[in-house]
């Protein structure tokens, strides 16, 4: 009797044949988006050993990397130069070029405008890719985004030029969990989550991201990709909250706030340290959980009450530090207004050059509206132009620091002598305890 011809699922079969080619390093590779999410993971799938092409619609950047130079802050150097000797590693700004390729990964910004998620980028991306897609292609979205995006949005484009997500299209969404500056992990050393629109859609995901990093997650859906990552950038955004509230109650009774920190953070378990600073800034942190309290109050009527809550709190650290910027000046008799202070350090974190929602220039606008005479340094910045402050940096020397009324450290690259810093100063406001000489009378932390 002969067996009936078991009927599979087209997708089956499509995830299958896109697992093999992918296992045979046969599958070709088109990124969409070549900032430091995109490029890092085109340079990672061509040093894995597919061929990969990058897709930018900035010519000059498209040019620069086609020639072998690496333009892109927050790209690791190495990983770069690594994947361009394969030869495996090609740049364009057509989009045209998706249709050769087996796995299309769309990376592209996902700011907010008004406090609202602006898809503008996801939505280009989604058109032009659905405009010239191929039956059996694979693709994800990586851009930081809120729940539901990629089935509600960039699917209906993708299926616009005719393909069926789930049949003759794979779709998946895995989070960037790139790092700029922090060579700790490495690419492949961060571990991947990944949800599909359906189970062969994971399968064909996970298999690609398996030959980039050591770790893949897969999750069930694409929703539950997306919320993991706004809920790990949201307990930054919360945890950091909780410290900078507890900062300001520890000032209040005279408590240290970072002794505090350090005997709680020597519970071997259930507890990370976080610490004070003036404020969340980076494009990160600050945006991400926005994403999760807009989707929850659109689509559930309610708000995330805590997001919200937190971003309240570090959103007004700025203010607070220009204030206990001032009480350390009152104290020693100097007022604001008219006070020489110095700078140093304006972007949003250490050793990192990228001034997006600086906390440390909105605390200097506080203290230019106090008509505080400014001046500042930062190794990465030659000029601030924003929040009503327009300075250009000095050039940093013994006779600058020694003639502040106070020296601000906001932003401690490692770069400062703190010891000299810490002589040269009258005063030394250390907002993130960078020194750790709260004792010495000349300085003062948050
Ligand atoms: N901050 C504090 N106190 C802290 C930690 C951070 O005030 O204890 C401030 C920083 O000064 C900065 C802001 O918060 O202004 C964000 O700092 P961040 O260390 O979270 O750095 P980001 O914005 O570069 O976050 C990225 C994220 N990476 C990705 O999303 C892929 C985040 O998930 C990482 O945990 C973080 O880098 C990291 O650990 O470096």
């Amino acid at each position: 009797m002969p067996q009936p011809r078991r009927r599979t699922d087209p997708a089956v079969d499509l995830s299958r044949s896109l697992v093999d080619a992918v296992e045979a390093n046969s599958a070709t590779v088109a990124v969409i988006g070549q900032g430091y999410v995109g490029l890092s993971v085109a340079a990672a799938a061509a040093r894995a050993g597919m061929r990969t092409i990058g897709v930018d619609l900035n010519p000059e950047r498209v040019a620069a990397l086609a020639d072998g130079r690496q333009v892109v802050p927050g790209v690791d150097d190495d990983l770069f130069a690594e994947a361009f000797a394969t030869g495996r590693l090609g740049f364009t700004t057509d989009p045209a070029m998706v249709a050769d390729a087996d796995v299309v990964l769309i990376c592209v910004p996902t700011p907010l405008i008004d406090s609202r998620p602006d898809l503008a980028a996801i939505e280009g991306a989604g058109a032009a890719v659905g405009h010239y897609l191929t039956p059996g292609t694979l693709v994800i979205l990586e851009s930081t985004t809120y729940p539901g995006t990629t089935e509600q949005v960039l699917r209906p484009l993708l299926e616009a030029g005719g393909r069926v997500a789930g049949e003759d299209l794979l779709l998946a969404y895995s989070p960037e969990r790139i790092n700029p500056g922090d060579h700790a992990h490495g690419f492949a050393g961060v571990p991947r989550v990944v949800g599909g629109l359906t189970p062969p859609c994971t399968e064909a995901a996970a298999a690609f991201y398996g030959r980039l990093v050591d770790v893949v997650h897969p999750v069930s859906s694409c929703r539950a990709a997306e919320l993991a990552k706004l809920l790990e950038n949201t307990y930054r955004l919360v945890n950091i909250a909780l410290v900078n509230e507890m900062a300001q109650l520890c000032a209040d009774q005279g408590i240290d706030t970072w002794e505090v920190i350090d005997a709680a953070a020597t519970k071997p378990f259930g507890f990370q340290a976080f610490y004070p600073g003036p404020g969340v800034g980076g494009h990160c942190i600050p945006l991400d959980p926005a994403y999760l309290t807009w989707q929850s109050r659109r689509d559930t009527g309610r708000p995330f009450r805590l997001v919200e809550l937190a971003k309240d709190i570090n959103d007004q650290m700025p203010s607070y530090t220009a204030r206990r910027i001032m009480d350390s000046l009152n104290k020693r008799g100097v007022a604001v207004k008219g006070a020489k202070l110095l700078a140093l350090g304006v972007t949003y974190k250490p050793d990192v050059g990228d001034v997006r929602e600086s906390a440390a220039i909105q605390v200097l606008a506080h203290l230019s509206s106090w008509e505080a005479k400014l001046s500042f340094h930062d190794p990465f910045v030659t000029a601030i132009d924003e929040h009503g402050v327009k300075l250009r940096r000095r050039r940093l020397t013994e006779d600058l620091v020694r003639d502040a009324d106070a020296v601000l450290l906001l932003t401690p690259h490692a770069t400062y002598d703190l010891e000299e810093l810490a002589a040269w100063s009258s005063l030394l406001f250390d907002a993130r305890n960078a020194t750790g000489r709260r004792d010495d009378p000349n300085i003062e932390v948050l």
